[in-house]
């Protein structure tokens, strides 16, 4: 036996695989052998970039050996598989990741630190591939991660961003956007294929033609065409048998002339498109779940749909030629929300312009390869096209739209005769002033499956967003509950917490989450219970030197830690986080000696660069920060910190030292969210409202180890219906009204004031849209419940135990699961 496997601790699983069972000294002998040979230094110059490099190409080589063996399989075996298409993947860091899905951390750790050289600093190097916005972005990393832990045969398509999502700088209290050069010293990780070039066009013109049969034959001429350079990043499964590739599309200008453009004087312009094709994977939009209604971004998704739906046929042929009744048998494709339907069209293209498959068959393949998730029911976020620029960039796919359209609408003529109001509403053309296609009724029509993402959010998909479609296609629409992979989420990221687990219960929890529940009967244990929160203890004092390295702030580490992360949105509430800091604030000057455990208040968001509110939100936390900070008079009681630039890694260092994890949007409008699920993982209690996947949590850990409050969905739909006033409340609750009015000050912003207020006037003569002011009361009130919580120390650390327990469910292994006995019916493909 190798050193190394004496060396597997509780916590780390033994490889089954021979070349994996790596020695610390083969290891060692990797990472010199990188330093000397690939990065042309030496162990006395290298700097801890340097190692990092080395010791990723250490790896990489292990990875690219399974990478090699896995396709191998997946070939010879011809296998079914799920290709995964999304416009984001905010995949994080990698190396950590790749070592512990290797089972190979702690040997590098002790290789490293032979080497002089401290693994936790080479992590550090590691810049974040942010190549999402917030959650669907980084659901899909999870699922990849998954799907390759499960040996399932999958592929993760997207683009291949210059820049990633700007790093967020904060400056003065506010939001300041940096380019972030995520590939600037290079990836160790990522596999240029030229090899896969693929070519899309844009566009042109559609010329009506008769074949020999007299049919109708459309050849459209494009205006443009971009080459696709892909770049695969292998997806190493927990144990490392499975590697899959995320394979993304990076745009180049083809070197193609376009001839009709030229032919008709344009050269300059000929040249300028060309110089245009690259700016195509140039950035990720920031979302704020709202359409932006950008021609370069109906690009973008039309660029890798397509590079990807032509990389998937090529595949195909090359096993099964032009027989394209196998397609359905070997092909699925998961539309990532709806960002990637234009490929129904560009499908449907494909098959009827090219393979020359009459219509109906080309829909019945079209019809059984898709399907689709909804990611959110905000209507703003709902995606819509212009017609007109459909028909400039992709004129032939308008076509096909309309033709898809008149077809769908003779079915719903079928099911409900003469109705004309159903049609316009099903319609996959809004006849509004301007004309404009709408993503989602495509999607729904051109895919076999369409699922929301936790319980309550796909009851209204059903009930609300979609209910005649759901009449019109029963058994279409169904849930699947989002999930996290523990890999990273827990076993990675809080290694104290995992060894003690792994010491209590065995290390296979992280691929039978379910497991966990064996912690139940611990949860009363007074042993177990100082363990576990003197692991929460070191877990919270690493957090209180990064939040001072970071912000300046020093914090109490016996205070309650309470972390609201996310995308920052009305929806989701941090204002109503920070109105009741200020009530806080105020009751704590009014009165001296009122009870409440000390608490620091830790937030961490990105707003979208052209969301305005959002940005007062940031500026506002900030404000109130600096101001609660300094004052003596509260501030050994209650502390706020805003953690800049808040992304995967630094997630990572958040989510294992919570104590409270917020989950405050309002009731319906949080599809599922998952970093409740992370944080409960990691022996945070939840206060919360009854929406998304906060109901599921609530139904796994029992109701007395969560803090629910505020309106439910039904209460908020009525006080809608019956016309919500926030001034109601303004005027009945003193402590409300006094915290707004403390915005128009010039309290919080010195010789500013007014700065503040949009925000106060986003929640009165805004009309409060999120029903921040109706569900106030009640926040309070669960805060109260969870401060008596925390002072008695045996039950907090009983429930933190449970939560940390009941989390099983949550594992994206369950979610893909679902996905495959659901919807993408894969059978696993194990490798030798
Ligand atoms: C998010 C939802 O807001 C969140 O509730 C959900 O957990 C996540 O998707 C994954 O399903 N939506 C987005 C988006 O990220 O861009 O619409």
């Amino acid at each position: 036996k190798s050193a190394s496997s004496s060396q597997q601790s509780a916590n780390n699983p033994v490889s089954t695989i021979p070349e994996l069972d790596l020695s610390k000294k083969a290891f060692k002998e990797a990472v010199v052998r990188h330093l000397h040979s690939t990065l042309g230094t030496d162990e006395n110059k290298a700097n801890n970039h340097a190692w990092f490099k080395a010791a990723s190409a250490a790896i990489q080589e292990l990875v690219l050996n399974r990478l090699r063996k896995t396709q191998k399989s997946h070939y010879l075996n011809d296998t079914r598989a799920v290709h995964y298409f999304s416009a984001e993947f905010l995949m994080g860091r990698l190396l950590s990741n790749n070592m512990h899905n290797f089972g190979l951390f702690e040997t590098a750790q002790a290789a490293l630190q032979e080497l002089g050289v401290d693994l936790t600093d080479v992590l550090e190097e590691e810049p974040d591939m942010a190549l999402g916005n917030g959650g669907l972005g980084r659901l899909a990393a999870c699922y990849i991660d998954s799907l390759a832990t499960m040996d399932y045969p999958a592929i993760g398509y997207g683009i291949h961003y210059e820049y990633g999502l700007f790093r967020q700088e904060i400056k003065n209290g506010a939001q300041i956007e940096r380019p972030d050069n995520w590939r600037d010293y290079g990836n160790p990780w990522e596999i240029c294929r030229p090899e896969s070039i693929q070519e899309i066009s844009l566009y042109g013109y559609v010329e009506t033609k008769y074949g020999k049969k007299g049919q109708i034959q459309k050849e459209w001429h494009p205006g443009a065409i971009v080459k696709g350079l892909p770049w695969d990043i292998p997806v190493v499964g927990y144990g490392g048998k499975t590697v899959n590739v995320l394979r993304l599309w990076e745009s180049q200008a083809s070197g193609y002339f376009n001839w009709d453009v030229f032919n008709a004087g344009g050269y300059v312009d000929a040249e300028r498109e060309n110089v245009e094709a690259e700016t195509i994977s140039k950035v990720l939009y920031p979302n704020d779940e709202t359409e932006a209604g950008k021609e370069l971004r109906l690009i973008q998704q039309y660029f890798f749909s397509a590079c990807s739906l032509k990389d998937i046929i090529r595949r195909y042929k090359r096993a099964h030629g032009d027989d394209w009744s196998r397609f359905t048998d070997q092909v699925v494709i998961q539309l990532n929300d709806t960002h990637p339907a234009i490929a129904i069209p560009e499908l449907m293209r494909i098959l009827v312009d090219r393979a020359e498959l009459d219509w109906d068959s080309a829909w019945e393949i079209c019809q059984n390869t898709f399907a689709y998730t909804n990611h959110t029911l905000l209507p703003e976020a709902l995606e819509k096209w212009p017609a007109r620029m459909i028909e400039k960039v992709l004129p032939r796919h308008l076509e096909i739209i309309y033709e898809i359209n008149h077809r769908f609408l003779s079915e719903v003529e079928k099911k409900w005769p003469g109705d004309n109001l159903m049609k316009a509403k099903l319609s996959i053309i809004e006849e509004s002033n301007e004309k404009m296609v709408r993503m989602g009724n495509l999607s729904v029509i051109g895919a076999f499956a369409v699922n929301g993402v936790a319980e309550i959010h796909s009851r209204l998909v059903k009930q609300n967003l979609f209910p005649e479609f759901d009449a019109l296609y029963p058994g279409k629409l169904t849930n699947v509950t989002n999930g996290i992979t523990p890999r990273r989420w827990l076993k990675a990221c809080n290694p104290l917490l995992s060894d003690l687990i792994s010491k209590k219960i065995g290390n296979d929890w992280p691929l039978h989450l379910s497991k966990l529940d064996d912690l139940s009967t611990l949860a009363d244990n007074k042993t177990f219970q100082n363990a576990f929160m003197r692991v929460k203890q070191k877990n919270k004092d690493a957090l209180a030197k990064e939040i001072k390295q970071l912000t300046g702030i020093s914090v109490d580490t016996k205070a309650i830690f309470d972390i609201q992360i996310k995308r920052l949105h009305e929806y989701k509430r941090q204002h109503l986080n920070l109105l009741h800091i200020l009530a806080l604030y105020r009751r704590l000057l009014e009165n001296p000696d009122y009870e409440m455990h000390p608490r620091v208040f830790i937030f961490g968001a990105k707003a979208a660069p052209g969301y305005a509110l959002a940005k007062t939100i940031i500026y506002a936390i900030n404000k109130v920060a600096d101001k609660i900070n300094a004052d003596v008079r509260v501030n050994q009681k209650i502390k706020v910190v805003f953690l800049p630039n808040y992304r995967v890694s630094l997630a990572e260092k958040m989510i294992p030292a919570a104590d409270v994890s917020q989950q405050i949007s309002t009731a319906g409008k949080e599809a599922s969210g998952t970093g409740n699920m992370k944080l409960a993982l990691n022996g945070a209690l939840t206060i919360g409202t009854l929406d998304g996947a906060n109901i599921e949590i609530a139904e796994e850990v029992g109701d007395d180890n969560i803090f629910i409050f505020g309106n439910t969905v039904e209460q908020v739909e009525a006080l809608t219906a019956r016309g919500y006033n926030p001034y109601d409340y303004y005027y009945n609750n003193k402590e409300i009204k006094a915290v707004l009015d403390w915005l128009d000050s010039d309290y919080f912003t010195p010789g500013q004031p007014g700065e503040l207020s949009p925000l106060k006037q986003s929640m009165l003569d805004g009309g409060d849209p999120y029903l921040v002011l109706a569900d106030f009361e009640s926040y309070s009130e669960a805060n109260i419940r969870l401060d008596e919580a925390y002072k008695d120390k045996t039950r907090w650390a009983k429930m933190a135990i449970l939560n940390t327990a009941k989390m099983g469910k949550f594992t994206s292994d369950r979610s893909i699961e679902d996905y495959v006995s659901k919807i993408w019916k894969l059978e696993k493909c194990g490798i030798e």
